[in-house]
């Protein structure tokens, strides 16, 4: 069953596509050609992900979903939480984002953040909402190669090694965006039929 993802992050849809029941075929915007950068213009995840997948829901009227993603830092009143993904202006720039994170963060001595994520899923017209966090540290410095974003320099609760240093199994198992499509995957095997 196709399962439409409103994202262009594909990043993001490889994580999704392995958490999933395999009934359960997800396809990006990119798939299908729709080019249409949507606006994240709420002021909460939430609302974000309700506009994205609001979005496609109304365009293609499809079973689909849209996730919103923020770490907030707790010495930076939970900053960057919804500006994320421009945190630093440039929208997805990663290593601005980074950069500008640890230079807010030089003079403090709490470096306690998490991540959560709010997905917004439209199935068979109606809207269920599944959220998911991620409690750790930002260390000083990057370290790893691996995921996207500020992977790089979070350091889960428990571990000694950054997300950016996890294989994607380890990291969908722990992770902001593993717990909640864990939860909308529960949610799809009861409801699928
Ligand atoms: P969309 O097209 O779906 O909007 P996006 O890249 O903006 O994709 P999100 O809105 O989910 O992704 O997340 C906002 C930002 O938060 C993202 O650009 C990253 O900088 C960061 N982020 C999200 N998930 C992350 C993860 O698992 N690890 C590290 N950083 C993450």
């Amino acid at each position: 069953m196709r399962l439409v993802f409103a994202t262009h992050n594909t990043h993001k849809a490889i994580e999704v596509q392995k958490m999933v029941p395999d009934a359960f075929e997800i396809i990006t915007l990119t798939d299908l050609n729709i080019l249409d950068e949507i606006p994240e213009t709420g002021q909460t995840l939430q609302a974000n992900a309700l506009i994205k997948a609001r979005f496609i829901h109304q365009k293609l009227g499809y079973n689909c979903f849209a996730d919103d993603t923020g770490l907030e830092v707790e010495a930076l009143n939970g900053e960057p939480g919804v500006y994320s993904a421009r945190y630093a202006g440039i929208a997805k720039n990663n290593e601005a984002n980074i950069t500008k994170l640890l230079n807010n963060l030089s003079t403090k001595e709490n470096r306690r953040a998490r991540f959560v994520t709010c997905i917004c899923l439209f199935w068979l017209d109606e809207m269920f909402v599944f959220e998911g966090e991620l409690k750790g540290t930002i260390i000083h410095e990057k370290i790893g190669t691996n995921g996207f974003g500020y992977d790089p320099v979070f350091v889960p609760d428990g571990y000694d090694i950054t997300l950016a240093q996890m294989d994607l199994m380890t990291k969908n198992l722990i992770s902001h965006r593993g717990k909640a499509f864990k939860k909308m995957a529960e949610f799809l095997l009861e409801n699928k039929g």
